[in-house]
């Protein structure tokens, strides 16, 4: 089934008459489109999405998994009063026979969100106070999670942020060599391997294999927060797919990986990447602000390595998808993942030059804090 099928779209419980469907957002991972329907002349918006199979196997456990999280993030914006709540919060519509989504016949999965209104997402973070709104954001998401009632949610990628396993998917693809791209990135591996050693040590030696397993979001990358396109607030934190168990160094290395440069993920021109030590510094304040009620000590203490940790983690992910053919991520053309793999390579580097300041500006946001 195609994403324009009226089939399809007729499988979903929605009421109007279809008008348009368009490829929306700039998301890795599914197909994301947006589809506007007319009924007694106001238009409605919904975002419809084809599951990536191949990533996320098993839609029913993705979809229990999103309606145990939203459920119970409802019930806090309730206890909270929140004005607007349908705006804080993804909703799921049904298809007509009640399901939360619909296999076709080809097998693909398909699944429908409430639109959220008047919001925008960020590709490249723009100021400090958009860093701090969306760390505070990100960092009350996972204290809203703190008592989700058990059991913990289903694992949908396992070893998601299994940083050595990374490493051993990276050293097999160049092995295999299935697209004869390897000869070509021999410095990018060396350099990911050499910088694997430092942060495992560092990571080690900050105890940072006690950290408590929390219930966290696993992909804060920015881009994956709706702002208020008006007032630029937080609003809705989405792509809920990985939200599973792990620890606060992937929520806060992602965020530090995606909102401390201003410059695109893929940039080509290594010379444009800066690691902007004011947005880190904003990060941080965020972060420790909205998840000041769970952060323990230790978890402190592993924060200035979550950045580095992370984006060597992407790195070492987009230079396997090099290898193996772009099968992972989506791209837009040619060499893509190595310009993704090559600018996380560049900005860790920087970061690594820069970890007193990372340490100092943990510290100064956690004395804030008190
Ligand atoms: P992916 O896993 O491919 O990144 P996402 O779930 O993040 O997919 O969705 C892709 C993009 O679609 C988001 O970055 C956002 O721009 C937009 N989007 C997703 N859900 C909604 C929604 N309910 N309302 C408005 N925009 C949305
Ligand atoms: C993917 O789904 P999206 O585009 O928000 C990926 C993240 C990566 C990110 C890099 C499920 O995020 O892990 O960090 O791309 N998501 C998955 O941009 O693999
Ligand atoms: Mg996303």
């Amino acid at each position: 089934m195609t994403h324009a099928d009226p089939a399809l779209i007729d499988e979903f419980h929605i009421d109007g008459a279809w008008r348009e469907t368009r490829r929306y957002g700039s998301g890795h991972i599914h197909d994301t489109f947006l589809i506007t329907f007319e009924g007694s002349g106001l238009a409605s918006r919904y975002i419809l999405q084809r599951i990536n199979a191949e990533i996320f196997p098993d839609p029913e456990a993705l979809s229990r998994n999103l309606e145990r999280i939203t459920t119970h993030l409802r019930a806090k914006l309730s206890e909270r009063k929140t004005l607007e709540p349908e705006r804080h919060c993804l909703r799921v519509v049904n298809t007509r026979s009640g399901e939360p989504f619909h296999a076709d016949a080809a097998g693909d999965a398909w699944r429908v969100f409430h639109f959220i209104d008047g919001t925008r997402t960020i590709d490249c973070v723009e100021g400090p106070k958009q860093a701090y709104t969306a760390a505070r954001a990100f960092g009350r998401f996972a204290v809203d999670l703190v008592d989700l009632p058990p059991p913990p949610l289903a694992v949908t990628i396992p070893d998601f942020h299994d940083l050595p396993k990374r490493v051993r998917q990276l050293e097999n693809a160049a092995a295999a060599d299935l697209v004869g791209r390897a000869a070509g990135v021999r410095e990018e591996l060396d350099q990911s391997l050499r910088q694997f050693a430092r942060i495992e040590a560092a990571l080690a030696a900050c105890g940072a294999d006690q950290l408590p397993e929390r219930t966290v979001h696993n992909d804060c990358k920015l881009n994956n927060l709706l702002l208020d396109a008006r007032s630029g607030e937080s609003l809705c934190v989405i792509d809920l797919d990985t939200v599973m168990l792990g620890s606060v160094l992937f929520d806060f290395g992602e965020l530090v990986r995606s909102g401390t440069c201003r410059s695109p993920e893929d940039e080509p021109d290594l010379n444009r990447i800066h690691f902007d030590s004011e947005l880190f510094d904003a990060l941080a304040r965020g972060y420790l602000t909205g998840a000041s009620p769970f952060l323990t000590p230790i978890e402190i203490a592993a924060l200035p390595l979550a950045g580095p940790d992370l984006t060597l983690e992407n790195a070492v992910r987009f230079l396997a998808d090099h290898l193996s053919g772009d099968r992972y991520f989506r791209i837009q053309r040619d060499g893509q993942n190595l310009d993704r793999a090559r600018a996380q390579l560049r900005l860790l580097d920087l970061m690594l030059n820069d970890l007193d300041t990372l340490r100092t500006a943990v510290e100064r946001a956690a004395e804030e804090r008190g």
